[in-house]
């Protein structure tokens, strides 16, 4: 099978200990399972991805040979931690189009750099003549922050319509973005649909009328070359630990003229440039987004993970994820009896959610879990968009680098065991 796909898969697993493994279904302390006899067949990607030795490596190698707090010693062990957690700023930079480390502000993860927007821009920028327009198919990362952003402020809080085929109603999107936009805040890549998002035509309607528009890249930064500029983004958010490096790290793109503008998110150390009793002056760009002491491990073992996602080339990632996914769709769609969510074809990212009949979704999950098949089940972060599919949950396979059609295989058959047992 090796001879289908765009890399060398084997040679990518053996980066992956994690991937050996057996499982047995029970709940037990890592690695005592008395059950354990499964091969492990990870398709949970879209929540996390797994961690090469590479990265793991980077991490000890921190702890190891230059552990040290940044931009505050002269002392050698701490430049040489400043130089590595800066230079991975420039890392990041460079794998989005981004024009230098100025924008690029590293985060805990997706979540927080969208608090961090809405915050630091959304709390000092909005009023009540103000509109902020999201998709119903936002992540609660982004829909209950710009939601509560709106309670707080008085902006209008409006929603693009998702259609039945799982894609946004575009003549929507042109009505809903007027005059009074202030801020696009879009998912380029639904975590639950699948959906590829034309962000590019989003983002010059809001363009038009003069507003921000902010990248959710949770799901798109990971899978596929990403572009600011293509994009039209004027942010960029995304989360390390979906892209083979560690959890705890993640980055806000924005672009220079408008971080410069913006208010910080949180004060403290390591932010400021200048604090006498009565007043504060702010770092220079990223750093005043940066208070206290980061995330110095996880930002260096971050450029690791974007290096080796690089030499294996983002346009590579893309086409193995497609070649799954499509195949993954194609093979639950011939089951019968399942409720597959989203788009078909060009306009689906790497991962399949759906319902199988008369089988709850968390049921679906836990028998999968004992032929060792690790999947999503819930509602992903997307409650709004499941209580509009009329599905309180869906089962969720997500691929990565490190998948092989074997193990879609693998899902699909168990899919059609537990199709048997409840019929
Ligand atoms: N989605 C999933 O299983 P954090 O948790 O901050 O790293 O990422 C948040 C987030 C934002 N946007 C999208 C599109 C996402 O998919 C996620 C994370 C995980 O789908 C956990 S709910």
């Amino acid at each position: 099978m090796q001879e289908q796909y765009p890399f060398d898969v084997d040679a990518i697993r053996a980066d992956f200990p994690i991937l050996d493994r057996k499982v047995g279904g029970d709940v037990t302390t890592p690695g005592e399972g008395p059950n354990d006899t499964q091969d492990l067949v990870y398709l949970d990607n879209a929540a996390t991805s797994q961690t090469p030795d590479q990265v793991v490596d980077t991490i000890a190698d921190y702890y190891r040979s230059y552990n040290s707090n940044v931009h505050r010693g002269i002392h050698q062990v701490s430049q040489e931690a400043s130089v590595a957690y800066e230079e991975a700023h420039d890392c990041v930079a460079e794998f989005i189009g981004a024009e230098g480390r100025e924008e690029i502000v590293f985060t805990k993860n997706t979540t927080e750099a969208e608090n961090l927007v809405a915050y630091a821009w959304g709390l000092n920028e909005l009023g009540p003549e103000d509109s902020v327009v999201l998709t119903e198919m936002e992540h609660h990362s982004s829909l209950v922050t710009w939601q509560q952003i709106g309670k707080r402020t008085g902006a209008d809080v409006r929603y693009i319509e998702v259609q039945e085929d799982g894609t946004l109603d575009m003549d929507h999107a042109a009505e809903v973005i007027d005059e009074t936009t202030e801020m696009v805040s879009v998912v380029h890549v639904s975590n639950a649909l699948g959906t590829i998002n034309p962000v590019r035509e989003l983002a010059d309607m809001a363009h038009e009328e003069d507003a921000y528009v902010f990248v959710d890249g949770a799901q798109s930064v990971p899978t596929r070359p990403v572009d600011v500029d293509d994009l039209g983004a004027d942010f960029l958010a995304f989360s390390g630990h979906k892209m083979c490096g560690p959890t705890g790290i993640g980055a806000l793109y924005g672009r220079e003229e408008i971080l410069d503008a913006m208010e910080p998110y949180l004060y403290g150390g390591e932010m400021i440039r200048r604090v006498t009793y009565e007043d504060s002056t702010w770092e220079d760009l990223p750093w005043k987004f940066e208070a206290g002491t980061p995330s110095i491990a996880q930002g260096v073992a971050f450029a690791e993970a974007i290096d080796y996602l690089d030499d294996i080339g983002m346009e590579n990632v893309r086409a193995h994820e497609d070649l799954l996914a499509e195949y993954a769709y194609e093979q639950l769609s011939d089951l019968g009896g399942i409720e597959i969510y989203g788009p078909s074809g060009d306009e689906r990212g790497g991962l399949v959610a759906f319902n199988v009949e008369g089988v709850h979704a968390h049921d679906l999950s836990s028998i999968l879990n004992d032929y060792g098949i690790a999947i999503r089940a819930g509602d992903h972060c997307t409650q709004p968009l499941h209580d509009k599919l009329g599905a309180a949950a869906s089962a969720r396979a997500s691929f990565y680098i490190y998948n092989t059609v074997e193990e879609v295989d693998a899902l699909v058959d168990a899919v059609a065991e537990a199709k048997e047992l409840f019929a």
